[in-house]
Parts: C-alpha cells; sequence; structure tokens
C-alpha cells in the first residue's frame, strides 16, 4: 500500500506538473477536480490506467457474447468503450440486418421446421485459432434456447451463416474451436431424443433420450462450416454443459463435462422433488474425454449412422473405436478450461470449494494401461479420479470458469457465491490471491486467455448482478462488467462497466493489432455471401426494369442523391430495389429506406444490397437515406409513387417553376469559380506531397475526382440555357456544379488534414 501511495503521488505530480505547463485550456488543477469530485488517488491511478486519450486506441477488442439479445457486444479494452453490436440471431434495424434481402437469407439459415427463429440466447463467442493462438480471422458464437451456431466474418463483422444442430433440442457447450479452427465444438444441453420430432415419455430417460458433442467442420477459404462434413458423437442423457478444445499436449482431444449425471426427472406437480434436488444428490458427475481427430477417422470410414440426414458416431461405436472416456468430477461442475500447454484440464464444481487439475499425461497413461475403475450403463470406460488427478484446490464458494495468465501456472477462477476472482497456480495447487467483484461472477475473462498463448494484463468479471454500481433505470438492471488490472502480484479493479444488452455470459478479447478489418467493399459486393451482387450497376447505368407486376430498380447512392430520384409503381407490384454505394471514402455509408414498407438497408462504400416489399397501398412515399452523410443529406431522398392501377394524368401538367432572374445564375457562376479556386490549391498541396503512400488518402482522393468528373458537359448546359434566358434551368445546372465541387471539396479538405496529421513529405 505504501509503495501504491508513492506511485500514486508521484504521479498525481507529475500530471500536475504537466498541468501546469499547459494549463491554458482550464482553470482547475488536479487536486481541485480530486476535492470537487471526491476522488482518490487510487481513483485517480485506476482512471490512468483506462482511460485512452481522444484520438487514441484501446490495446484489446472483445466479443461479448449479447445474451438474450441474440447479439454479439464489441468492446475495448482498457476504456471498455462500446464499439458495435453484430446482429446475429436477431435482426438489427442499423445494419439493415433482417431488413434487407441478402441479411434475411441468413437469418432464414436459422429457421427451425420452417419457423423463423428471430431471437436467440448467446453465451459463448470464440475467436478462430492457428495453431492456437487467436488469429482474428473469424468469430463464431452459439445459441443455447434454439441449438444454432453463428458464422461471424471479422473482415467486416457481419454474420455470414447460421448453422442449425441436426440433433439437439437445446445446447450450451459451444463455441469452441480446435488449435487450428479444424472443428467448432458444440455440445447439448438437455437431454432429448436425437431424432426430429419423435416423442418418447420422461420414463423413457435412460433409454430414448440422449445428449452429445458436434464437430462442425469449418472450411477457412470459403469462411463456412461445410455441413455435410460436421459430425456428432452419441452421449449418454448426462447434461453436457461446457467444452473445450486440447491443445499442444493434448492436440486431436476434447473434454466436456456433465451435470445431473444422475439422469433425474423432477416433477413438483407430481409429488417429485424438483430437478434442482434430484441433479445434485451424487457427489461426482461425468468430464467426457474425446479423441475427436480419431472420431473424424471413424466417420470417415463409414462407421457413423446418419440420424437426420447427420453423421452420428454411437455410443457403442465410440466405446469399441477408443473414442470415448468418462472421468468423476466432483460435483456438479461448470467450467472446463484447457491449460495453455494443454498438458492440465481445470475443472470446477458450482457445489465443490475445489477446483479438479486433471493431468492428461495421467488420463493417457491409464487409457493406454486399459485401468478403468468401472464402466457406466452405456458401457463407457470410467477412469478412477485418483488416477486422472494432478492436484485439487480448495478456492472458495462456487468456483465456476477458469482463465489463464501469461504467466506461467497462473491461473484465475470465478468464485460465484463468493463473489470473488481468486488467482491461483494450477501447477502447485495454491492461492495466490482474491479480489472482490459485484456482484455474483459467471464467466472471467483475461485477454487471449483460452489460448496457447495468453496475453495477462487484464481481467474482465463478467457479473451477473449488479445491484448497486451503476444509476437505477429500474427493476431490470444493467450487466455489470468489471476490469482488473492482472499485472502486478495484486489484483487491482479499475473500471465498471454496464452493458444494457442482455446477460453477456462469456467474452474473449483478442490483441487489436491482429484484427485486419476492411473500410470499404469491392463495389458491387454482396456483403452476406461475399460475392457480386447481382443487383450492382455502376454509375450511369442506373435503371428501372418491369417484368409484369414485378418492378426491379438498379440504383446508386452517392452524396448527396439517390439515382433513381423517383419510383413509378402500380399498386400490388412487388419491387425490388438495389442500392449500389459508389463511394471510395472510409465511413462514408449510406442508409436507405421507404416509409411505412419496413425495409431498411445500411450501404457501406462498395456495398450492394437489396430491399423487397410488395407495393400494396396506393400512395405517396418517401425515400429517403438514413445515415447523415454530408451538408446535404437531407436532400438525399425520392419519391415511390404507387398508383391506381391503369392510371393516367387527366391533363398535362408540369412541375411548378422558381423565380430565379439573370443575378441569382450570376452570383451562382462566381460561387462556382471561387470554390474551383479552393479545389485547386488543395490540389495543389495533395500533389505536391506523397499522398500515393496513403492508401485511405488514395481513395478519398479518387472520390474526389469521382466527384469532380461529374461536372463534365454541366458548363455548356447551363451556358445553353443562360443564352436562351432560362434563369431557372441555367441557375440549377449551375448549381448542380457546386454541389459536386462542395463534396470534392470535402473529402479534399479531409486528405489534406490527413496527409499533415500523417507525415506527408513534401516530394519534387
Ligand atoms: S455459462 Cu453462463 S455463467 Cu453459458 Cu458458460 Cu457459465
Ligand atoms: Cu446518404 Cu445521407
Amino acid at each position: 500500500m505504501k509503495q501504491f501511495n508513492k506511485q500514486a503521488t508521484s504521479l498525481l505530480l507529475a500530471a500536475g506538473m504537466g498541468l501546469a505547463a499547459t494549463a491554458a485550456w482550464s482553470a482547475d488543477n488536479l487536486a481541485d477536480v480530486l476535492k470537487a469530485r471526491g476522488l482518490s488517488q487510487q481513483d485517480l491511478l485506476a482512471a490512468a490506467k483506462t482511460y485512452v486519450p481522444t484520438g487514441k486506441r484501446d490495446e484489446f477488442v472483445a466479443f461479448s457474447s449479447g445474451g438474450q439479445s441474440g447479439q454479439v457486444i464489441v468492446y475495448s479494452i482498457p476504456s471498455m468503450r462500446i464499439l458495435k453490436y453484430i446482429g446475429v440471431f436477431t435482426p438489427e434495424p442499423w445494419q439493415g440486418y433482417g431488413f434487407d434481402e441478402s441479411s434475411k437469407k441468413v437469418l432464414a439459415q436459422g429457421r427451425i421446421d420452417g419457423k423463423d427463429i428471430t431471437w436467440g440466447d448467446t453465451h459463448h463467442p470464440a475467436i478462430s485459432e492457428t495453431n492456437g493462438e487467436y488469429d482474428g480471422q473469424f468469430l463464431f458464437i452459439n445459441d443455447k434456447a434454439n441449438p444454432r451456431l453463428a458464422v461471424i466474418d471479422l473482415r467486416d463483422f457481419e454474420t455470414k451463416q447460421i448453422v442449425v444442430n441436426p440433433i439437439f433440442k437445446s445446447e450450451h457447450g459451444g463455441a469452441f474451436v480446435t488449435t487450428n479452427t479444424e472443428y467448432v465444438i458444440e455440445a447439448a444441453q438437455y437431454p432429448a431424443p436425437l431424432e426430429n420430432k419423435k416423442f418418447y415419455p420422461l420414463e423413457e430417460m435412460n433409454e430414448k433420450y440422449r445428449g452429445g458433442v458436434t464437430y462442425w467442420k469449418f472450411d477457412r477459404k470459403e469462411g463456412r462450416i461445410v455441413t455435410k462434413d460436421s459430425f456428432s458423437l452419441e452421449l449418454p442423457p448426462y447434461w453436457q454443459d461446457l467444452s473445450d478444445a486440447g491443445k499442444g499436449a493434448s492436440e486431436g482431444w476434447s473434454f466436456t463435462n456433465s451435470f445431473c449425471s444422475e439422469r433425474y426427472v423432477g416433477g413438483i406437480e407430481k409429488g417429485r422433488p424438483p430437478y434442482e434436488a434430484g441433479c445434485s444428490a451424487k457427489d461426482t458427475d461425468y468430464l467426457h474425454v474425446i479423441n475427436w481427430k480419431k472420431a473424424a477417422e471413424v466417420v470417415k470410414a463409414g462407421k457413423a449412422k446418419k440420424i437426420n440426414g447427420h453423421d452420428v458416431i454411437s455410443i457403442e461405436t465410440a466405446v469399441k473405436e477408443g473414442l470415448l472416456y468418462l472421468i468423476p468430477e466432483p460435483k456438479s461442475p461448470h467450467g472446463v478450461d484447457v491449460t495453455p500447454d494443454g498438458k492440465h484440464i481445470v475443472v470446477a464444481g458450482k457445489l465443490d470449494t475445489h477446483v479438479s487439475v486433471y493431468s492428461f499425461e495421467k488420463i493417457q497413461a491409464a487409457i493406454k494401461a486399459g485401468k478403468f475403475e468401472s464402466k457406466d450403463a452405456y458401457g463407457i470406460p470410467v477412469i478412477g479420479m485418483k488416477d486422472a488427478l494432478h492436484t485439487q484446490v480448495s478456492l472458495g464458494l462456487g468456483p465456476l470458469h477458469t482463465q489463464y495468465d501469461s504467466k506461467a501456472c497462473v491461473a484465475y477462477t470465478s468464485l460465484y457465491v463468493d463473489s470473488q476472482v481468486a488467482k491461483w497456480n494450477y501447477c502447485e495447487g495454491k492461492v495466490l490471491d482474491k479480489i472482490s467483484v459485484h456482484y455474483n461472477i459467471g464467466h472471467l475473462m483475461t485477454m487471449e486467455g483460452d489460448s496457447t498463448k495468453p496475453a495477462g494484463k487484464y481481467l474482465v468479471a463478467l457479473n451477473k448482478l449488479s445491484i448497486d454500481r451503476f444509476v437505477p433505470v429500474g427493476p431490470l438492471q444493467p450487466q455489470s462488467h468489471q476490469l482488473i488490472d492482472i499485472s502486478g502480484d495484486k489484483m487491482q479493479l479499475l473500471y465498471d462497466m454496464p452493458l444494457p444488452l442482455g446477460e453477456p455470459h462469456y467474452v474473449v478479447a483478442i490483441d487489436a493489432k491482429k484484427l485486419k478489418p476492411a473500410v470499404r467493399y469491392k463495389v458491387g459486393t454482396d456483403s452476406r455471401t461475399d460475392k457480386p451482387h447481382p443487383g450492382a450497376v455502376r454509375a450511369g447505368e442506373e435503371k428501372i426494369v418491369r417484368k409484369g407486376n414485378k418492378v426491379e430498380v438498379f440504383g446508386t447512392l452517392i452524396r448527396s442523391h439517390i439515382t433513381p430520384e423517383t419510383i413509378d409503381v402500380e399498386v400490388g407490384d412487388e419491387v425490388t430495389i438495389n442500392l449500389t454505394n459508389l463511394e471510395r471514402a472510409q465511413d462514408e455509408t449510406h442508409g436507405f429506406t421507404v416509409s411505412t414498407y419496413n425495409v431498411h438497408a445500411s450501404v457501406e462504400p462498395g456495398k450492394t444490397v437489396a430491399v423487397k416489399f410488395k407495393a400494396d397501398k396506393e400512395g405517396v412515399y418517401p425515400y429517403y437515406c438514413t445515415e447523415f452523410c454530408s451538408a446535404l443529406h437531407l436532400e438525399m431522398m425520392g419519391y415511390m409513387l404507387v398508383k391506381p392501377k391503369g392510371w393516367k394524368p387527366s391533363a398535362k401538367k408540369e412541375l411548378a417553376k422558381g423565380s430565379y432572374t439573370e443575378a441569382d445564375y450570376k452570383a451562382t457562376v462566381k460561387k462556382v469559380a471561387d470554390t474551383q479556386a479552393i479545389i485547386d490549391s488543395v490540389v495543389a498541396y495533395i500533389t505536391s506531397v506523397n499522398y500515393k503512400d496513403f492508401p485511405d488518402v488514395v481513395a478519398m482522393v479518387e472520390d474526389a475526382f469521382d466527384q469532380l468528373g461529374k461536372t463534365k458537359g454541366l458548363k455548356e448546359k447551363h451556358e445553353g440555357f443562360a443564352a436562351k434566358k432560362d434563369w431557372e434551368n441555367a441557375n440549377l445546372w449551375a448549381e448542380q456544379i457546386w454541389q459536386y465541387q462542395v463534396k470534392t471539396a470535402d473529402l479534399g479538405l479531409r486528405a489534406k488534414t490527413y496527409l499533415e496529421q500523417n507525415g506527408a513529405r513534401k516530394v519534387k
């Protein structure tokens, strides 16, 4: 503590001195602020460790399950700033997810028995791995409620695929990846008959109900799960819970723990004690130890049976082929976490104070020697707990999940009942430190802490209750993620973060430098398939095609207009509007909606998206861009006119005219000349430096000239109208030149600022 105070004081001093030197922006000094806000020196230190100044970036990016929101939450560490919500199992309007045609198709992959399921209970995100290290390419996440798994591509942070588990009715132990992301593991939770739509009474639990674990084959090149190459292992009707893939020493194996190996069936309404009593009666449950590499070969050899068209290895075959073993684990365990070197497997029993550390070497020795203490009711060999244990450590009440540090042998385990995190040494089996969290922690997570190379530094506690931490917002309270500094011997609580979007169960964090997201799409890309979109067009190719009662629009978006600006249809027409964003500049996203037709698209630079609907109501419907994309964003609109069938105008009528004068025209022409002078000076600067070394600037410059290029022929046009003294047309076409100039200048100035701030050099 003394040490800490000294540190804090010198920090305070240094900061104070810094302020004194540059305090022009504020009359405050640090000591006054601390006093006024009631902050301690320790608070100040925590703030300094988490604060990311404007313009700077965080070190790690976290992907959190969004729980019942069916989404993924992306935030960065240590500032704990939220960056994005990714729509996964649930429609997400901002991204157009579920409101445009391509993303509807992704959500439709998640239909079960032909029914839309538009919510999910996401639990465990997993980042793709290469040699057991996070590679930052893909993210997987499971849906416990409706057994599904989703693939998110981290090039654009979009959900690309949803697969439905063919044999489970619920699941929990996913998503966990093997060390080179060959497979994504997903284990069942509540046992049920594996055949779809098959009914058996609960009295036949032992015979007809089954659990299991599915190995989803992942094709990294395609970025998709290949369902036909995926397979499952049938398991007894124990309630499989969490899984983890072996690594290093245990490469090729996977581990899935379970509870309710009692196979109890509750029934309060029948006078039977409830599940919670019957499912925790025994002192031990089973850890499933599975040789997935060998299992894949067994499937290849044709030894699996088909259930619902999916390859399933029966328990009998699994035992005969030596794929499946059980080890007792105390007591109603929850987490199973393989150590970074793959030599140990840590299991925590919710109702036991201990964590059990199993030795993979001992497990293998027992298997080789054929040394089993018994067989379970399904004939699966059971390895004796003593024969497999490395050590057991008493940590506290309600141990759940474990994560690892960059320091050898150091692990962190959440203590649900104690509301604490325990830091301990799994090699020597001793407790090192404990810290209180607020409150009732479920998962915890260290940076890259479930990979072969944990990065240490920070730990996030995912607390189930926030109780008194935040400003009250009603009975449904925010979730509470707490950031803890684990760089020293003693853990230090740094920051409380409320999460307002469903209960996150698990989160994974990756070094931000490993992520390589794109800033734009190749023009005309369907982002959900990564292929060229059939509705894409380039500038000048826009058109409206009618076939019977089908109207298809091929349009474009660029600041600040939508082409076309009028869409005429008849009542009952089926309307498809394809839109391509022609921008190359970073972050120039346009949105699109047609009023009251429940469609929305987010169209990032280069993307092509379609919205589709039936124009079933006669009337006038504005459509517009939904992202504030430029000074004239509000003008980025058009009208869809839904006319009665066979409607004809009664008499030829013209659009109303303005009352422009020669003076108006001359003023506009002058404005155009002045703006051109600004553009010329910016262009002179940009071309005087090495702008070609900055890809973002090159894209901006390309866009700028694209905009300016559109003025071609317009000068002749307005001069032609001026010669005929048509001041309205002369003025408006001159004005249109200015509109393009403004966008050019806007981009040019942004490029100039970027170059100045990023150290561009003069070139000859
Ligand atoms: S689970 Cu929720 S606290 Cu689904 Cu991994 Cu443990
Ligand atoms: Cu495009 Cu607003």
